[in-house]
């Protein structure tokens, strides 16, 4: 089953908005199987955006993503690549339309509120890259005796 690695960057815990952004992606039907906090060092901020250095925007990326904690978390299912950049929308926040996280949340490029993969390679290295196996937990649906 394909998975993405999504995450909350600091200025939503800095907004409170973290159970809002989430909402967005179960109130969808996604599948969260991983979730954590963590702050990040630059090491492993570094690695993550290897591809954007030496861009004009990419030290301060690295500042602002390493600036407070972020959550970070794995979702599961059909498409989840492709679903979830749909429901986050574009990289540039004025292309962004209202209805998606980054429309209707971010004002600036720069701190446009969350990452997710965009394609299956990235979401493997990026998954390898943030969590351990045992922190992913893949669960069934259907229990329904359980609420
Ligand atoms: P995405 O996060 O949509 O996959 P990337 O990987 O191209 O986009 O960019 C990584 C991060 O770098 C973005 N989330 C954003 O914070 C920052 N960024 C990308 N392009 C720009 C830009 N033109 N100006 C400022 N910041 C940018």
């Amino acid at each position: 089953m394909e998975r993405t690695f999504v995450m909350l960057k600091p200025g939503v815990l800095q907004r409170r908005i973290v159970g809002e952004v989430l909402h967005r992606f179960e109130r969808k039907g996604l599948k969260i199987i991983a979730l954590k906090m963590m702050q990040l060092s630059e090491e492993l901020v570094k690695t993550h955006y290897k591809e954007h250095e030496g861009k004009p925007f990419y030290e301060k990326l690295i500042a602002y993503t390493t600036s407070g904690p972020v959550i970070a978390l794995i979702i599961e299912g059909e498409g989840v690549i492709a679903t979830v950049r749909r429901l986050v929308g574009p990289t540039d926040v004025t292309a962004a339309l209202p209805g998606t996280i980054r429309g209707d949340y971010a004002y600036q490029t720069r701190l446009n509120i969350v990452h997710a993969s965009d394609s299956p390679e990235a979401a493997e290295r990026e998954i390898k890259l943030f969590f351990e196996p045992e922190e992913i937990h893949p669960w069934e649906d259907g229990n329904a005796r359980w609420f």
